[in-house]
């Protein structure tokens, strides 16, 4: 025991002198470090992106931070994400070792497998069947939920964060597993709690002290610094059910022929077709992609859809433009559809500033650098985590004029707007930049356009009569999202309320 604490000790001291000795350009600037241990005591648990920002400001667009075993770069301007992990994206993909969520059954993940062909080969199978041109065939179902939520919404608005969870949940398991939710007792509904309370219980990913010193993963659970690993083992259960369940169901279904078309059932299919003459595929490949589909994009499309509906409560400005620009180009007598997205560059901008003015994944995933490199003069050593600093990114003063505030008409060409560059940085970066934009984009668009047809949403009234301004404010995790709030969500007309009533969302799939 003692002689793997020394090992371990005699590891940090070595990769220490390495670092002082060896002659290399400058690392990039940082706040001052202690010997040894660096900034591992001025990184904090909650909201790094703020304190990253914050030292951005002192120490510029590339920081370079120092904890035991590693280097870690955080990159707080656009431009520098774009020439590293773009620009030189084949020396920057590499992920860091997720140890816990490993440990936790999150095997194979594309979001955690390291740079290599599994990579290549989950990145594939992902890319094929998002592409922006592929998922214009899901429309139907993107359409089908926006409407459904305009029911919910309509008979239960104080549930509103409840219903959108539903739309994003639903949209996605219908095109990855073929699974209609429809009652609240359904199996998928617990699958995906469980998953959200497991994922929210395994403390800050890539950084426990498990993660920082993997050794301890086989530590009695004594020991002081294991307590994920124990969590990890005891929630070990819940994610591989999330892999296992959605897979043997679609197969029985594909076997008793009666799958609908899904993600899932178009890669058995592909799997029994290719099985003649290649094993590249497999198993666990297919369950590990389609569970990725639902962990990387229900609960980001969830957040985004909360963060628009909060700006709309707190700017009734910008809701009053948009409703008039949908007003003028589809009238009142119908509901949105995507071939209306085009005329409609109010309610785009509302879009994309919701992608800005905060992220639901407010730092990215880290990659893990692969090469020693060079940047403007700075050393980035091999192994280095790269934490492209979206939230920073965002409220950029050199890009976005007044960033904290919610602002659509930034990006609208002069003299209308100020020309603004759209966001960017909320879908990552290089080859591992999110598989599923082109999806969540279409999602979240249909959805802000159908709210804004038929909704006025306001502060709602509290119980001495005054509106109540929701706090902005964020609960912290990989995906991030806004606390929970009040608001008043009403039809807009009578005949906004009929059209919605008259909906027939009935199972078109
Ligand atoms: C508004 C919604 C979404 C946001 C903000 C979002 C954001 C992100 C970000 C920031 C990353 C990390 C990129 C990087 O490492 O540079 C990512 C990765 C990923 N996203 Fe999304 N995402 C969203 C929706 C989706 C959807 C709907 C899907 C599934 C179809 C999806 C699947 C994935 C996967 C599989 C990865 C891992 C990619 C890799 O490691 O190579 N995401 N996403
Ligand atoms: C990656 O690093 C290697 C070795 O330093 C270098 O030769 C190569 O040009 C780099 N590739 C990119 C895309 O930067
Ligand atoms: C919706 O909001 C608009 C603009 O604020 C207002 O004129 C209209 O009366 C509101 N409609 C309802 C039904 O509250
Ligand atoms: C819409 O349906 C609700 C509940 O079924 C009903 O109370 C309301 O009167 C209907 N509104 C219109 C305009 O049809
Ligand atoms: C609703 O749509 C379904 C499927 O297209 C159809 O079978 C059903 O008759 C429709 N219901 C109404 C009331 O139009
Ligand atoms: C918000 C902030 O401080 N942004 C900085 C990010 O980095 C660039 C340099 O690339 C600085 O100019 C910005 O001020």
């Amino acid at each position: 025991m003692s002689l793997l604490l020394v090992a371990a000790v005699l590891c940090v001291l070595i990769a220490w002198f390495k670092r002082s000795f060896i002659k290399h350009p400058p690392l990039p600037p940082g706040p001052p470090a202690a010997p040894i241990i660096g900034h591992l005591l001025k990184i904090p648990q909650d909201n790094q992106e703020m304190v990253f920002y914050e030292w951005s400001k002192q120490y510029g667009g590339v920081m370079h931070l120092h904890v035991p075993g590693r280097s870690m770069i955080i990159l707080n301007s656009t431009q520098a994400a774009v020439d590293l992990l773009d620009k030189r994206s084949a020396n920057y993909s590499d992920r860091p070792n997720f140890v816990i969520l490993k440990m936790m059954g999150w095997v194979p993940t594309l979001t955690f497998i390291g740079y290599g062909k599994r990579f290549q080969k989950h990145r594939r199978l992902l890319q094929q069947y998002f592409s922006s041109s592929k998922v214009e065939s899901y429309r139907h179902i993107q359409v089908q939920e926006a409407r459904r939520l305009l029911q919910k919404l309509l008979g239960t608005p104080e549930d509103h964060n409840n219903h959108m969870s539903r739309l994003s949940a639903a949209i996605i398991m219908q095109i990855a597993y073929g699974h209609q939710i429809v009652k609240d007792d359904d199996p998928y509904i617990q699958i995906a709690k469980d998953t959200g309370y497991a994922l929210s219980s395994c403390g800050p990913p890539g950084s426990t002290p498990v993660d920082l010193l993997p050794f301890l993963q086989y530590m009695p659970s004594w020991f002081p610094g294991t307590y994920y690993a124990n969590q990890a083992r005891k929630l070990h259960h819940i994610i591989r059910r999330l892999h296992e369940y959605p897979f043997d169901a679609v197969k029985k279904q594909m076997a008793e022929g009666i799958a609908k078309p899904s993600y899932l059932s178009y890669q058995l299919e592909q799997l029994h077709r290719e099985a003649v003459d290649t094993h590249e595929v497999e198993v666990d490949d297919i369950q590990g992609t389609a569970g990725v589909i639902y962990c990387a994009g229900a609960d980001t499309t969830w957040s985004t859809m909360s963060i628009f509906l909060l700006a709309m409560v707190l700017h009734p400005e910008c809701q009053i433009k948009a409703q008039k620009e949908i007003d003028a180009v589809i009238g009142s007598g119908r509901l949105p559809e995507f071939e209306d997205r085009p005329s409609m560059p109010y309610v785009e901008a509302c879009l994309q500033e919701s992608y800005r003015w905060h992220n639901a994944v407010p730092m990215g995933v880290p990659h893990r650098s692969l090469e020693d490199d060079i940047y403007n003069g700075m050393f980035i050593p091999k192994g280095s985590i790269m934490v492209a600093n979206t939230r920073g990114m965002s409220l950029d003063e050199n890009v976005y004029l007044e960033p904290t505030k919610f602002n659509p008409t930034r990006y609208l060409p002069k003299p209308l707007g100020n020309a603004e560059p759209l966001p960017i940085a909320q879908f990552g970066f290089g080859r591992r930049i999110c598989p599923g934009r082109h999806l969540a984009d279409a999602s979240l668009w249909i959805a802000i356009a159908s709210i804004l047809a038929m909704f006025n949403i306001s502060k709602a009234i509290g119980e001495d009569g005054q509106p109540i301004t929701p706090d902005v404010a964020f609960i912290s995790g990989l995906t991030s999202h806004p606390k929970p709030y009040r608001c008043a969500i009403k039809p807009r007309s009578k005949l906004a309320e009929s059209l919605i009533n008259e909906t027939n969302t009935s199972d078109t799939y």
